[in-house]
Order: C-alpha cells, then sequence, then structure tokens
C-alpha cells in the first residue's frame, strides 16, 4: 500500500488535530447511530495519540470496547475532479469508519494503514463530518489475541503480552486525492552486481490502460541515473551508491502515468535504497558483507501519549540511540508508524519488521501475563480464523513496508508456542504465507525459553534463529556464573542443529533506575550491567551469533502484576529515556567510546 505524498498531481490534507470524543461503555453508540452525532457532553481527544492516559478517571484508562472519535472537515473546493481518498495510518485495534451517515471503511488490526475511496460521498467545497467507532477487545480471533472475562466486578480484558493494551487513532489521518486514472502500488526489488546496482520494479494502476507508465531514477543529488517504460521492467545503475547499514543513500524513482499531454496524468516519488539481503550459512548478509546487529527490542510507548506518534520521541529515541552505537532494532511488537520506516530508511537504521502476533502462548507467565489454564492452539482458542487475521497481518505489513531498504528480516510472531504438534500445523502456511508476499527478504519468529533446540519444531522453516533468552533473570536469577554457562550451552545447540545465523532479539534485566548497591544484585543498576556484559562475552565466542538487541530501549508501561513495579524495568533507559549506568558499558562495546 502506497503512503499518501504531496505530488504535481496529488494533494492532501492531514486531519490531526482535536477531535470530539466519547466512550461507550454501554455498547449502545452502533444502534444509536452516533456517526450522526456524539452525544452531549462529548469531550476532545487529541489524534494521534492513545486516549488511555490523556484523562484521570481509571475507567477510561482501563476502557473495554467501543470509543467514538468524530470531527468535521472542508475538502477543498479546488479538487473537484479529484479522487479523494481518507487513510488512517493505524487505528487500534479494529475500526468502522463513516463519512456523514455513510460507512465508508472497516478494518481489522492495530497497526497497519487503511483507506477509503470517499470520491462518490464528499462535495469538494463543503464540509462533511468523519466518524471513527474504536474498539479495543482482544479476542481468540485477533492479533493479538486475548479474551474478557465476565467477573462480579464486570468486565476484565485478559491477553498474554507484556504491554499495556494501549488504544485509539495512533497515527496521522490524511485526506488526499490521486487523480482518477492514477498509480495504485510500486514494488521495488534491488540488487547489486560489482559496482552496477540493479533495481526491478513493477507498477498497479487503475483505469490506466491508455497511458504509459514511466519511471525515472535519479541519485541523491539531483542527477538522473536511469530510466525506463512500460509497467514492469529493470534498470541499471552504474557506479551505485548502495544503501548501507548507518549510511541511508536513497535514490528517487519517480514513477509517472503519461498520456497525450506534456505533463504526467499522474506522477508518485518513491525513495528506494539500493541494497541486498542473505543468509549464507551462519552469516547475515547485507550487501555480501556479513552484518552484525547491535540495538534494543522497542516499543511505541511515552508518557501521555501511550502508543501515539509523536516526532519528538521518535528523533530523541533515535539520536539516543545512535548515542550509542546501535546500528539496528526490532519493531517488537507490531508495525511502527511509517514515519519510523522512513527515517529508517534516510539514516541506515537497519529494522527486523515484525507483525502484531505476540501472546500466542498459553505456556508462558505462569500467571504473570494473565490468565492461565487454556491450550494456545485449540478449536475453541487460536484456531484457522485466528490464522486467517494473522495471515492478514503479515499481508498488510509487507505490503506496506515492502519497498523500504531499512527492512532486512520479517518476524512473523513473537515467543508463539513452538513446541507442540498444533504450533507446527499454525506456522507452516504463515511461513509460506510471508515468503509468498515477499520472496527477496528473509524470514523468522522469535523463539521463546520454552522452546529451545530439543523441543522446538518450527525454527526449520525460517532463515534465521531469533532468540529471546533471560538467563541471570527469570532462571538462574542472580547467579551470573551458572546463566552464564546455561546461554553458552544452550546456543551451543541451536547451533549444532540448524546452523543458521542467531540473532539475540531478547536479553535483559528489570532494573529500578537510582537503585544502586556495591554488589550486583537484581534490581539494581549493577546487576542490569554485569549482566548485559556476561551476554556480550557469551555472544563473542559463538560465531553464529550475528546480532544482539537488549530488552529494551527504554522502560515501558503494562498491565500490572507482581513482576511489574510501574511497568517493565528493563529499559538501558527509563520511560522518561533517562539513561542507567549501563548505558556507559554500551557505548564502549558498540561505539567504542572510552
Ligand atoms: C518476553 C517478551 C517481552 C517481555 C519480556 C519481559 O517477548 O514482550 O516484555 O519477555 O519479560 O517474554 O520483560
Amino acid at each position: 500500500m502506497l503512503a499518501s505524498r504531496d505530488t504535481p498531481s496529488r494533494e492532501r490534507r492531514s486531519l490531526d488535530g482535536l477531535w470530539r470524543f466519547a466512550p461507550d461503555a454501554e455498547g449502545v453508540g452502533r444502534d444509536q447511530q452516533w456517526w450522526e452525532g456524539l452525544p452531549a457532553g462529548s469531550r476532545e481527544m487529541p489524534v494521534p495519540a492513545s486516549y488511555n492516559d490523556v484523562y484521570p478517571e481509571a475507567d477510561l484508562h482501563d476502557h473495554i470496547g467501543d470509543v467514538w472519535y468524530q470531527t468535521d472537515v472542508r475538502v477543498p473546493a479546488s479538487w473537484a475532479g479529484a479522487r479523494i481518498v481518507l487513510r488512517f495510518g493505524s487505528v487500534t485495534h479494529r475500526a468502522v469508519v463513516w463519512v456523514d451517515g455513510t460507512q465508508v471503511a472497516e478494518h481489522e488490526g492495530g497497526y497497519t494503514p487503511f483507506e477509503a475511496d470517499i470520491t462518490a460521498i464528499v462535495e469538494p467545497g463543503s464540509e462533511h463530518r468523519v466518524t471513527v467507532v474504536v474498539d479495543n477487545v482482544l479476542n481468540w480471533q485477533s492479533i493479538p489475541p486475548g479474551y474478557v472475562e465476565d467477573t462480579p466486578d464486570g468486565p476484565r480484558q485478559r491477553y498474554w503480552h507484556d504491554f499495556f493494551n494501549y488504544a485509539g487513532i495512533h497515527r496521522t489521518v490524511w485526506l488526499y486525492t490521486t487523480p482518477p486514472a492514477h498509480i495504485s502500488d510500486v514494488t521495488v526489488v534491488t540488487g547489486l552486481d560489482g559496482s552496477t546496482g540493479t533495481v526491478g520494479y513493477r507498477v498497479e494502476s487503475v483505469s490506466a490502460d491508455d497511458l504509459e507508465v514511466r519511471v525515472t531514477l535519479t541519485d541523491a543529488g539531483g542527477a538522473e541515473v536511469a530510466r525506463a517504460t512500460g509497467s514492469a521492467g529493470e534498470v541499471a545503475v552504474g557506479d551505485v551508491h548502495p544503501w548501507r547499514p548507518g549510511e541511508g543513500y536513497l535514490y528517487d524513482l519517480a514513477v509517472e502515468l503519461w498520456g497525450d499531454a506534456d505533463a504526467p496524468v499522474d506522477s508518485y516519488p518513491l525513495a528506494i535504497g539500493i541494497r541486498t539481503v542473505e543468509v549464507d550459512g551462519a552469516r547475515f548478509l547485507i550487501n555480501g558483507e556479513p552484518f552484525y546487529f547491535t540495538g534494543f527490542g522497542k516499543h511505541e510507548d511515552s508518557a501521555l501519549r501511550g502508543k501515539g506518534h509523536d516526532n519528538v520521541v521518535m528523533l530523541h529515541d533515535f539520536a539516543l540511540m545512535d548515542w550509542l552505537g546501535a546500528n539496528s532494532f526490532r519493531t517488537s511488537h507490531y508495525p511502527y508508524a511509517e514515519e519510523v520506516m522512513d527515517y529508517c530508511d534516510r539514516h541506515g537504521v537497519v529494522v527486523i519488521d515484525e507483525t502484531p502476533a505476540v501472546g500466542l502462548n498459553m505456556g508462558l507467565g505462569g500467571g504473570i501475563f494473565g490468565a492461565q489454564g487454556f491450550t494456545t492452539f485449540s478449536e475453541e482458542t487460536i484456531n484457522a480464523a485466528t490464522r486467517e487475521v494473522h495471515q492478514q497481518a503479515i499481508r498488510e505489513l509487507v505490503a506496506r513496508d515492502k519497498n523500504h531498504p531499512c527492512v532486512v528480516l520479517w518476524s512473523i510472531a513473537n515467543e508463539p508456542e513452538s513446541d507442540t504438534p498444533g504450533s507446527r500445523a499454525y506456522f507452516e502456511p504463515l511461513a509460506a504465507a510471508a515468503r509468498e508476499a515477499d520472496p527477496s527478504r528473509p524470514i523468522g519468529f522469535v523463539n521463546v525459553m520454552l522452546a529451545p533446540p530439543d523441543k522446538d519444531v518450527v525454527s526449520d522453516l525460517f532463515d534465521v534463529l531469533m532468540l529471546n533468552r533471560y538467563y541471570g533473570w527469570y532462571v538462574n536469577t542472580g547467579d551470573l556464573p551458572a546463566a552464564e554457562r546455561a546461554l553458552e550451552a544452550e546456543l551451543g545447540a541451536w547451533v549444532d542443529k540448524h546452523g543458521k545465523p542467531i540473532i539475540m532479539t531478547e536479553y535483559g534485566a528489570d532494573t529500578l533506575s537510582g537503585l544502586h548497591g556495591i554488589t550486583p544484585v537484581p534490581w539494581n543498576e549493577e546487576y542490569q550491567s554485569a549482566l548485559l556484559e556476561m551476554s556480550h562475552r557469551v555472544f563473542d565466542r559463538v560465531d553464529a551469533v550475528v546480532g544482539e538487541q537488549i530488552w529494551n530501549f527504554a522502560d515501558f508501561a503494562t498491565t500490572p502484576g507482581i513482576m511489574r513495579v510501574d511497568g517493565n524495568k528493563k529499559g538501558v533507559f527509563t520511560r522518561e529515556r533517562r539513561p542507567k549506568a549501563v548505558v556507559h558499558h554500551l557505548r564502549r562495546r558498540w561505539r567504542g567510546a572510552s
């Protein structure tokens, strides 16, 4: 799916700002047709943002079910004759959208964009009402899954993942135009052969049978380096400047539809990076060279905004990662905002791009992260219908992010059950679907500690091993010598069994900022440093380890639990992005700082 862009043939208007807002605790809004007008007394809500932490009431923080957003927008008179589209960057977890009295869109899944062609409904020059009902319920057929328990005190949302169920309109809402005959999708796959780069492209368009597709590639200095005509083809770039980790060199692929006139009917600029990604034995290659991932598992999470995209938080986080020398991160545990992906393209930050499939594991947590006593994969729990939703989440992620050079690996799930026949049956078609959606990139899933090499039954379906391991924290707690031996032994067993590259996608220790001790003891800052230093010693001894991404970049909000102190504290920064002592070790290790 293309992002909305300003081009000579396209215009756009952001609908971000304060919308009218009404929680619908009784679930009556759909029957009462609240799209005709929200009930009296409705409040305001910023877009984009999570709604949970904006007002002080616990009821809204813990709301389950529908909330309604509404705004008015005047469609510019100058848009007469254009195709007009309403586009949402993400609405968590599902949405129905009306323009005035007409339903125009319905979308399942909280982290990928969707849009509606509203040309037939709106009149340029007039004002129109846009209404969105946002449903945050997690059920057995949602990704991520959950269920609502009826208790004597009312409903309670249960789920198996370790971050707060923030909801709302989390990303920018655009109203934009295209010409009636327009470019609807572009797919680019790049290659390198010595000093020559190749750019394979495919353009899809609508109502454009009589039009010619022209593509022109220019370098970062604006000089044309290649051109071609036709809806699919390949162009070669001599003396290519590849996109590299740490250096996000981008070319511009101008895609145009031409008729008889002396200007294109439609034009769409796509920033592309020319690079290759490949798994070779136990090595992960970018542009044919071994790449070692350093960085973090992150969250889209900050005070007040929750999961609402915020450019200040985004830039500050990237500045801190750069300060540490981190070259990569994983979009744990859902696709991040499109602005994030664009930033990574421009700056050469390497991304492991993950779907929202987290918490597909009823064996985890022993009651800590939620209710237990379920079978993960069964007719009544995670079933064929869930798999369809999961498959759609994979397709939508690839459709959105396929052209981003920063994305080097798809992660189709985090810590799912992966040691039972049911898990194999569940994942086999999904691995195939991911490969079909994008044959050009490696795929993987993130393996949980409960499924070590002698138990795991799905890793052979994937190209890399991504391992989350908590030696020294959840096991061998406080005993780092024992943790060191156990971690090294397990990594050795993975090497013997699979011989694939291993990326350590999580390891770490909850750490209360400001808590110090002469001796490293769990929860103090000295222990976080000691645990990470121990882990790094082990990684350095195992050749197949090609990456280390610490859990987590920053402390983040979770559901309440006896293992959580005002959230998960495994950040190397606090939630306010103040450093913990371990950052100095990381700067020395990743940046060579003294
Ligand atoms: C892993 C999860 C991650 C948790 C982390 C932890 O992938 O979401 O936050 O452990 O326990 O199970 O801190």
